[in-house]
């Protein structure tokens, strides 16, 4: 009876004293080094801790994987999404320890974790069907009369997946389900400060049934992606995280002997958002808060730089500000809370340094002040910050931190022209009622995502699927009709069917 259930709060708060632990699926029985794993709200609470994968291991892991990989791949569509259809299940069922994670591992907030146990089952379910769509059976291509031609879709062998801390579990699964529904095997490599969740995950997926070795978990850091993405066995990686580092792999996946590796990477955004004198100052204002804000700003899809044309930009930004004012920062595990914490203090450092090189410069600076006890956590303060031109930042800015650009109406083409000038294309956002800007603005903007009248953040599964290009990554779009077949390799077969029992040709 559900009524008989503590309430949620309660439940979570109960969960806080639980120890959690990630490792190897494969363990070769050696002593690895343990870490521990804090909570980004207060470095001095102990989460769980975490044992890293050793390169042996690793290689021993991806033996594993590609031995399993042809049984996996000849289950076919079907009975692959049978099995990712029960681990979404399971994944609901266990959504107190999902949420408890998501705020004590990740720093998020109730409502944040909410969302990202919602896509991460969303990506379960949807994925399985792609597995049925694109996995059952073979489309039949044209020909003249005598022959027969077939396309059909295969695993590709052993995919290895690394993903990041600001989707602990969506993030992690969506790749992996993607890899997995196409026929390959997985090895997962989560992000440093996040295994514990991602152990979880693992774990249920072994229990609803898909075997050990077709989805295994390599724990540890960015030595044990690059051990990993070096090893000529990977036919291919899905990667999301940081321009850089996707930058870095696509180096390494060259510089191996044998088989060409696909490689599929989401990065960063220097994402804009456009307000004209025609925008709803109050539906503005909402989307800028919840654009920028919202889960800290860590997520590649957030605002980090707002144009408001010069007529209404003084309204605007008081109104914003007024907003601001009102965001409650703290502990994600309070109900109240609207801004987390960063995710460790490497990432707290960098903003800080971002922010005083830019009060040093003279620019003006609006920070809210952080609440008592902030320091024993990686708190930043939201910060809004004046400047002239997106092209004034270098790099990706990843937190609470909103940049505003004044801007005249005649030079529209001019701010479009400048947000596509620094080479990333991710999100875009535009607040207009007028249907010309709105065209013009969709037709010149070289960006993956373009938000109209609402915020920019949030992409929903099958509705919105998400993904850039340029700086921003290789596309295909996660949660998309194009997503899992880039997971998989295509074969044709040709039949002559005049002469009788007629040859079949594999060209592919
Ligand atoms: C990311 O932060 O890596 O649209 C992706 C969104 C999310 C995707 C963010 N679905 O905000």
């Amino acid at each position: 009876d559900p009524l008989e259930r503590e309430p949620l709060l309660d439940r979570l708060h109960e969960l806080d004293t639980r120890h959690w632990h990630a490792e190897p699926t494969f363990m070769s029985g050696a002593e690895g080094e343990v870490a521990p794993i804090n909570k980004p709200h207060d470095l001095t609470a102990e989460v769980g801790t975490r044992r890293d994968t050793l390169d042996f291991e690793v290689e021993e892991a991806i033996t594993r994987a590609e031995k399993i990989q042809p049984g996996w791949n000849a289950l076919g569509g079907e009975r692959r999404a049978l099995l990712l259809e029960e681990a979404a299940d399971l994944f609901e069922e266990h959504t107190d320890e999902f949420l408890s994670l998501c705020q004590r591992e990740a720093g998020k907030t109730l409502q944040d974790a909410i969302l990202e146990l919602r896509e991460a089952v969303d990506f379960l379910r949807f994925y399985a069907g792609e597995a049925r769509r694109l996995f059952e059976g073979s489309i039949a291509l044209p020909g003249p009369t005598g022959e027969e031609n077939r396309l059909k879709l295969a695993g590709r062998g052993v995919f290895a997946t690394i993903s990041p801390w600001n989707f602990p579990l969506a993030i992690f699964i969506g790749p992996a389900a993607a890899a997995l529904a196409s026929g390959n095997t997985v090895v997962a490599k989560p992000a440093e400060q996040t295994p514990l969740i991602a152990a979880l995950a693992v774990r249920l997926c072994h229990e609803a049934g898909i075997p050990e070795e077709a989805f295994q978990l390599l724990p540890g850091a960015g030595d044990v992606g690059e051990f990993i993405t070096s090893d000529p066995r990977i036919a291919g990686v899905a990667f999301t995280g940081s321009t850089q580092t996707a930058q870095a792999i696509n180096r390494s996946l060259a510089a191996r002997d044998g088989p060409i590796a696909t490689f599929i990477a989401e990065t960063g955004g220097q994402n804009a958002m456009i307000v004209d004198s025609t925008a709803l100052p109050e539906q503005v204002t909402r989307d800028v808060v919840a654009s920028a804000f919202q889960s800290a700003g860590q997520r590649c899809s957030a605002l980090r730089v707002l144009h408001i044309q010069d007529e209404v930009y003084d309204e605007m930004l008081e109104m914003i500000s007024g907003a601001f004012e009102a965001l409650t920062i703290g502990n994600p595990e309070n109900l109240s809370t609207d801004v987390g914490p960063v995710i460790d203090p490497d990432a707290k450092a960098a903003l800080e340094r971002h922010v005083a090189r830019r009060k040093k410069a003279g620019l003006q600076v609006w920070r809210r002040r952080l609440h008592r006890g902030a320091n024993a956590g990686c708190f930043v303060a939201p910060t809004i910050i004046e400047m002239g031109s997106i092209l004034d930042l270098r790099r990706e800015n990843f937190g609470p931190v909103l940049h505003v650009v004044r801007f005249k109406s005649q030079d529209l083409g001019r701010v479009v022209d400048e947000i596509n000038a620094t080479g990333y294309g991710l999100t875009l956002g535009l607040h207009s009622r007028n249907d010309d800007t709105r065209a013009f603005v969709e037709s010149r903007a070289r960006v993956g995502n373009f938000y109209v009248n609402r915020n920019q953040i949030g992409a929903v599964v099958e509705s919105q699927p998400f993904g850039g290009e340029g700086l921003s990554g290789t596309g295909p779009k996660a949660g998309g009709p194009h997503y899992v077949a880039r997971f998989a390799t295509e074969r044709v077969v040709c039949i002559d069917t005049t002469a009788a029992g007629g040859n079949a040709t594999l060209l592919a």
